[in-house]
This record gives structure tokens, sequence and C-alpha cells, in this order.
């Protein structure tokens, strides 16, 4: 990397602030007993995070294209309206979509600096080198953590922020998750920092179901990938052929549910804990819940963690929600 560039690329770990189990502490909670189930930040090692960026580009995943598509037509508006000093984004990933918010502020001549949060330290390392190449007036400081941590732990920055969370991953927590999660950037938002956050609709269930079980197999290799990764971290013996991969949309609790499902009776064991699993034929451990929002529970969510919402962006389609929300009290607009 050129000089200029390397010295524009910090990163930094964030400490937890608040209790956050590992691996071997959510392995011994989740996958010893029915009902069973793995945390989804465990899919995103360095293989999971490409095979997540190769969902986002087949043709029945919907979410990144809709969302991208929203970002470029409102990027400019709410850079002009926020004119940040600062661009905090939780689960970053490769950041391609915020690419839209970097244009904008160059063509607004704003410079501003980036701070992507992540689990995944080699996404971060790539994404952060290609970022402060591509744009040379960026800074980027690399977070490293986990955002269940809390976000109290996040190095000081003085100026306006504008606080990103997109992709819909808001609906990869649990109700109880989204609201402390909102609670904690409620926290750290002053006056005129925003909000910028994107959560995916309810919508037609074939829609649903077919984003979540691509034709290609990508998804069935991502949600596999967890075995990989449970087999390297503790010394587990899963064979990958003994699972298959399961997406099914929950019209009750709106929600998408991803299991792994055993394909046999089996037996795995898994080193770091001592123990071995017993597997019925059929079985099923949940990897992930994705939800799927209404514009009025969407509201509320916000409006319960003290945060208004300024600006709501959506396709015509109604697919997905983009919305810029501050502290309750600040200024609406409509769009
Ligand atoms: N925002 C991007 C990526 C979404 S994928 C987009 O919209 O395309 C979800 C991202 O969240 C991944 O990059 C993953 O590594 C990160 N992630 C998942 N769980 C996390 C956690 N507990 N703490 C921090 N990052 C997490
Ligand atoms: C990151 N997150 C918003 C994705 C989703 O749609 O819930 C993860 C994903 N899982 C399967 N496909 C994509």
């Amino acid at each position: 990397m050129e000089e200029n560039a390397e010295s524009r690329l910090t990163s930094h770990k964030v400490p937890a602030r608040l209790p956050v189990q590992d691996i071997l502490e959510d392995a011994s909670a989740g996958l010893i007993d029915a009902p069973r189930f793995m945390p989804p930040k465990y899919f995103y090692d360095e293989r999971g995070s490409q095979l997540f960026d190769a969902i986002c580009e087949t043709r029945e995943y919907y979410p990144t294209r809709t969302e991208e598509a929203l970002l470029q037509v409102c990027a400019r508006d709410i850079i002009e309206q926020l004119r940040p000093d600062h661009i905090v984004e939780f689960g970053s990933g490769t950041a391609r979509k915020t690419r839209h918010l970097f244009d904008a502020c160059d063509r607004a001549g704003e410079t501003t600096s980036y701070w992507p949060f992540d689990v995944c330290e080699e996404m971060l390392r790539d994404s952060g080198q290609q970022l402060v190449e591509e744009y040379e007036w960026l800074q980027v400081n690399a977070l490293v953590g986990d955002y269940h941590g809390g976000l109290a732990g996040l190095p000081p920055r003085e100026g306006r922020c504008l606080y990103l969370f997109l992709g819909g991953t808001i609906g990869n927590f649990t109700g109880e998750e989204a609201a402390a999660f909102l609670d904690e950037v409620r926290a750290i938002m002053r006056p005129g920092d925003g909000l910028l956050l994107g959560a995916d609709r309810v919508k037609d269930a074939g829609v649903l179901h077919a984003a979540y079980n691509d034709e290609s197999g990508v998804t069935a290799r991502f949600n596999l990938n967890l075995l990989q990764v449970l087999n390297r971290e503790l010394d587990a013996e899963f064979c990958d052929t003994n699972f298959e991969h399961r997406a099914l949309f929950n019209a009750e609790a709106s929600q998408i549910e991803m299991y792994l499902v055993s394909r046999c009776r089996q037996s795995v064991h898994i080193g770091a804990l001592d123990r071995t699993l017993e597997l019925e034929d059929g079985e099923r451990i949940l990897t992930e819940i994705s939800r799927k929002f209404t514009p009025a529970r969407l509201e509320s969510l916000l409006n319960d963690a003290g945060l208004a919402i300024q600006r709501h962006f959506e396709p015509d389609n109604g697919w997905f929600s983009l919305v810029l929300a501050g502290p309750e009290g600040g200024p609406v607009t409509q769009s």
C-alpha cells in the first residue's frame, strides 16, 4: 500500500463493556441440549464474510441491491443535511454500499473519517486498505469487536456523527437485542447526529423464501460454513455432508429462520467442551433469524429507544426501508 494511504488506516480493538459470551460459552449454552442454536456472529470468519458477499450477488437476494438503489438516491441529501465529521458503521462488512456516502462527501467537498466496526478483522483490514486507496482524503479507523458488548468503549470522537446500520442486520437481532442495541446507539448520540438504519420489510413469503434458498446454493454454503468454524475453534468433529441448509419464513413471528438440519442420527464430539452431541435424524440447530418489519413496527422500535424518524426512504414495492433517525425532538422532514 502507498505510504500516504497506509498512514490513513488505523485499527483499534473495542473493549466489551457489557457481558458477551465467547464461542465456547455459546456452544455450551446452545448446542448441548435442544432447542439448539448458535448466534449468527460466528458465520463471519474470513470465508463466511466472502460467502455473505457472494450471497449479495445472487439473483434472489434482493436486500443489498434494493438498499443500494435507495442509498444512491438519498446519499447526497443525507450528507448535505448532516455534514458528518465521522461516519461510524456497525457490521460494516465490505462497506460496498457506504461508498455512495463517501462519493456524496466527495461531491459536497466534505471530509469525514470512517469508523467501520465489525467482528471480522480480515474483512476490516481488506476493506480499509481498499477505501484509503480509493478515497485519498479518507481516514479509516477500523474498530474490531462485538457490537453486543456495548458502544461505550468506542474511541472518543469530536464533532458530528452519522451512524450506519445497514443491510437489515438489525433483523438478525432478537427483539430484546434490537431494543438494547438501539438504546446503546441513542446513548452515544448527541444533538445533530443521525442514525441511518436499513431494515427489511414483510413481503410475499415466496420472495423471502427464494432470497434465503438461492438456486446456486451460496446461502447453503454460508450456513454450512458455521460447522467449519466450530471444528476449527472448538476442536469439533462436524461433518458437513451430514447436515443440510434449511431456511423458512415463520409468518407468525415475521422472521426467516435458518437451520442446519441433521441428515441422520449422529454423534458429534466437541473437543473443547469435552462433550458429544447426540443428534436425531431431522434435528435442527437454529443458526439465524432475520426479522422482517412493517413500517409501524420499525417506528415503534426506534421510538422506544428515544429515536425519531426524520426521513424514510423506500422503493415503490415497499421491499426495504432505509430510515434516518435522530434523538427525539430533532428536525422532521418529509421525503
Ligand atoms: N453492512 C453490510 C454487511 C452485512 S453482513 C451490508 O449491509 O452488506 C453482517 C455484518 O455484521 C458482517 O460483516 C459481520 O461480520 C458483522 N457482524 C455480525 N455480528 C457481529 C457482532 N456481534 N459484532 C460486530 N459485527 C458483527
Ligand atoms: C446480514 N444479514 C442482514 C443477512 C440477512 O439477510 O439476514 C444475513 C443472511 N443470511 C442469509 N442470507 C443473508
